[in-house]
């Protein structure tokens, strides 16, 4: 332990710290210039665009800090409970833009910035993306946190530091190629690193047992074969306009400081340190499968990274202010982002049982009192089942607790539910498969857990049915619906300043920004025509953006009256970005047959898609060709010139994201029904007032509910006909306008026929498991609707402007407030004076 501080002059310190960093002009620009010189140690005289940025990512950094301080001491003094969100992913994006408006410092930084001679525009594109995540899931989480901040509640984040996040998609002669996102190299501004908040990891080796004491209770030892020391870097998480700051606390690996001196001293020294190093390798890259479970020995380690670094930290902070765990219930909420967390339910068992002593009822009853777990996706496929082979090898004395587990809950099963037979074994956490015995991850959480959730009305309701259906039947008090939602502050204050400001004028109040239900007050303006105007202008503005970036992708100058049509998302085969290419192959067609007069009633498109393939995902990687084939063919026809452009973005994140999604003017959310859990796309575009065409799955439901299927493109068959549709498929009637877009793929017009094969048989021939054929006509026919409505300017305008104002439900503020209420049962702990906070 360091010395020291015993003696401080609270009087002096107080007074130097009394009062924030000052937010004028001029103060803002000596701390940037200072941070230039002191910081990055450049010359003040001379510094370039990202220098600048980095000085006034520091010069922000200051100011998150003094209120990350305040809000960590003020929490500690308050002892509240706290809400903990563990997570494999964050897909944070940029934080510059965010931070200062969270703060309400965009305008004096702006110019300060200017003043010294940088456009802040600019300065800003030096911030590379933190994409610690692959899609929904991930941003999701960085959502919440946003919300999370912004209510005031006293919640952390926690999850891990990968050295390389989400792949960078290069698409080259329209084939993805994968490279590696070193996102660290010019350093993270954003982060404190703690090179004091360190944690041991245990790994390996095997479990011995000890009889002991008078009461014979059993010892477990875990000797373990590795150990990894775990580093805390935190992440300050500005609400808006509050001085709450909450923290994302992310981890990294580093080789542990105990060492084996006997290895050293047999001369071996430096193959010893070499062998150290390889632990770093943990938190080196984030698995970039979206969707399909891959059991790989790596992942199963970085899940267990993740839980017990974070279990120890906060089993640590508990412990520092109770003498025993009786109240760690009512302290403590931890919420597990799908099942990747889960085997924190073995670690707390683990910690509580083997390193405090406790029993295992004890333990087990505390447990259950504070896990909860969110369900993201019904797909078979997704669900993570590990073989008990990999548990046993890597983390030995989990695997016995989970067998624990499991035995007394097949015991409660029989005893209090008189279930036994096939019902048992299909309950079971450990199933016997072709490949061993699993643990089936899903069930483990929902054992353990107080509650269970999905993420949309629908999919809430579909888990209940099927996955789950058996614990439902015995425990239908644990599952609850928590809808998605997405923060208003990045996804429609700070990408589209001049819809919001528009916005703020007509409701003549910012308070939307954090009560996204006043949205609702557009509504009496949707056919105001000087309204609409100006509703129409800004979405020009937004389309400029977004043409411009076409323009530097592929030098080509889009028709800005054209249908801004766009899919933005990770490309699976049940989104089906597929049967989107067909119609626009048909589209094209179509135009082809037309005479120069009939092309004149033609409705211009400009077509967008977007998205990564997960680097083993074959079919994924053949749609991203077609598209980018297809594309080829229809932009270099000149006969079809203006009516018809499609462009496949590469490299689709949330920094794009935040530029495409408001200058679109339809989205495209096509799943299968039954599919796409909830979505959270939709519900930024339609805050952006780009209108939907779509299926009635996930959250478009809810979506249509607010704010009208009439301003909305529905179509498709229902989720309840899906299995009936899937068994029937292979004898349907193939619709022949989806065949004769098939077969002009498979006749070669677009080159590449042959690698174009797989792709054609996962549609046709009686597979079809996604049902593309069965959807494609009524998917025409909503097309067709977009034309005809978007003739008519005022109709047009008019669902737009009903889409932003009924997406007030979808605010992640919304959603928090009741995962808060329902779940976690914490409450916002509202900012005190500074003096109440120093203690
Ligand atoms: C969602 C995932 C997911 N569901 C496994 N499941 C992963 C599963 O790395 N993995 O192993 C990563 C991600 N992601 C998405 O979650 C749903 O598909 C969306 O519909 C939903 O909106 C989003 C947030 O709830």
């Amino acid at each position: 332990p360091v010395e020291g501080g015993d003696h401080l002059n609270r009087e002096l310190l107080y007074s130097l710290l009394d009062s924030y960093l000052k937010n004028d002009v001029v103060s803002i620009q000596e701390s940037i210039v200072h941070h230039v010189e002191f910081t990055l140690a450049r010359s003040r005289y001379k510094f370039d665009n990202r220098e600048a940025y980095f000085a006034a990512a520091h010069s922000l950094r200051d100011r998150l800090i003094e209120r990350w301080n305040d809000t960590q001491a003020w929490l500690k003094y308050k002892d509240p409970k706290r809400v903990y969100y563990l997570s494999m992913e964050f897909l944070m994006g940029r934080t510059f833009l965010n931070a200062l408006h969270n703060l309400g410092v965009i305008a004096p930084y702006q110019e300060a910035l200017s003043g010294l001679g940088y456009e802040m525009e600019n300065v800003q594109q030096a911030e590379r993306d933190a994409a610690l995540g692959n899609g929904g899931l991930g941003r999701l989480a960085s959502c919440f946190l946003d919300s999370m901040a912004t209510l005031n509640l006293p919640a952390w984040g926690y999850g891990i530091r990968y050295e390389y996040g989400m792949f960078r998609q290069v698409v080259s002669e329209g084939f993805q190629k994968e490279q590696p996102d070193y996102w660290l190299t010019f350093g993270y501004p954003w982060e404190i690193e703690r090179p004091h908040v360190t944690y041991p990891v245990k790994f390996y080796g095997h479990v011995s047992v000890h009889e002991e004491g008078s009461d014979g209770r059993q010892n477990f030892v875990w000797n373990a074969g590795e150990e990894v020391t775990a580093v805390a870097y935190d992440n300050p998480i500005p609400g808006f306009k509050t001085p709450t700051c909450a923290n994302l606390r992310l981890w990294a690996a580093k080789p542990c400081q105990e060492f084996d001196l006997e290895a050293f001293n047999t001369g071996d020294y430096v193959s010893s340190i070499i062998d150290k190093q390889k632990a770093e390798t943990i938190t080196s890259v984030l698995y970039p499968d979206d969707k399909t479970f891959e059991g790989k020995e790596l992942r199963l380690k970085q899940q267990h990274f993740m839980v017990s670094a974070t279990l120890q930290d906060i089993v640590r902070r508990y412990k520092e202010q109770h003498k025993d765990f009786d109240a760690f219930p009512e302290k403590v909420a931890m919420q597990l982002n799908d099942t990747h967390p889960t085997l924190g339910i073995p670690e707390l068992m683990r910690i509580l049982m083997d390193e405090n002593r406790l029993g295992w009822t004890q333990s087990w009853d505390i447990t259950t009192k504070v896990f909860s777990f969110t369900n993201h996706t019904v797909l078979p496929e997704a669900l993570e089942q590990w073989p008990v082979s990999l548990v046993e090898k890597l983390l030995p004395r989990h695997m016995q607790i989970i067998y624990d587990i499991n035995w007394r809950f097949l015991q409660e099963l029989q005893q209090n539910h008189g279930i036994s037979g096939d019902k048992l074994g299909n309950m079971s956490i450990i199933v016997d498969t072709e490949y061993g015995k699993m643990v089936r991850m899903a069930y483990l959480a929902l054992v353990a857990s107080h509650t269970v959730n999905g993420v949309a009305a629908m999919h809430s309701k579909l888990i209940k049915e099927t996955i789950f259906k058996d614990f439902n039947a015995i425990w239908p008090e644990k599952f609850q619906n928590k809808t998605n939602g997405v923060t208003q502050r990045r996804w429609l204050a700070q990408c589209n300043p001049p819809l919001a400001k528009l916005i703020t004028d007509t409701l003549g109040t910012e308070a939307w920004v954090t009560h996204l239900d006043l949205l609702q007050g557009l509504r009496e303006h949707a056919e105001d025509e000087e309204f609409q105007q100006k509703w129409a202008g800004v979405k020009k503005e937004a389309k400029v953006k977004l043409a411009n970036m076409i323009k530097d992708l592929s030098g080509d100058e889009v028709n800005m009256e054209a249908i801004f049509d766009v899919q933005v998302k990770r490309i699976h085969e049940y989104k089906r970005q597929f049967m989107n290419i067909l119609s626009v192959v048909l589209r094209y067609d179509r135009i082809k047959s037309m005479s120069p007069e009939e092309r004149k009633d033609v409705v211009p498109r400009v077509v967008i898609i977007g998205g990564k393939a997960a680097p083993g995902y074959d079919l994924a990687k053949r749609i991203i060709k077609l598209i980018s084939a297809v594309s080829e063919t229809v932009n270099k026809d000149s006969e079809v010139g203006d009516l018809l452009k499609v462009y496949f973005v590469p490299d689709y994140n949330v920094s794009l994201a935040e530029v495409i999604i408001p200058g679109s003017d339809l989205n495209q959310q096509i799943s299968t029904a039954g599919t796409e859990a909830s979505g959270t796309s939709n519900m930024k575009f339609a805050m952006n007032g780009s209108l939907i065409i779509g299926t009635m799955d996930g959250a478009n439901v809810e979506i249509a509910e607010e704010i009208g299927e009439e301003n909305m493109f529905i179509f498709g068959v229902d989720a309840k006909e899906v299995p009936e549709l899937r068994e029937q498929r292979e004898y349907l009637q193939v619709d022949p306008q989806f065949q004769h877009a098939v077969n002009m793929i498979k006749n070669g017009h677009f080159g590449w026929n042959d690698y174009f094969n797989p792709l054609i048989d996962s549609v046709t021939g009686g597979r079809d498991w996604y049902l593309l054929a069965n959807d494609f006509n009524s998917y025409l026919q909503a097309q067709e609707r977009v034309d005809s409505e978007w003739r008519d300017k005022k109709v047009w305008l008019k669902k737009s402007i009903l889409s932003t104002a009924g997406s007030g439900k979808f605010s992640s503020d919304r959603t928090i407030h009741e995962y808060a209420e329902d779940i976690w049962k914490v409450e916002p702990q509202p900012p005190s004076p500074p003096e109440g906070r120093r203690e």
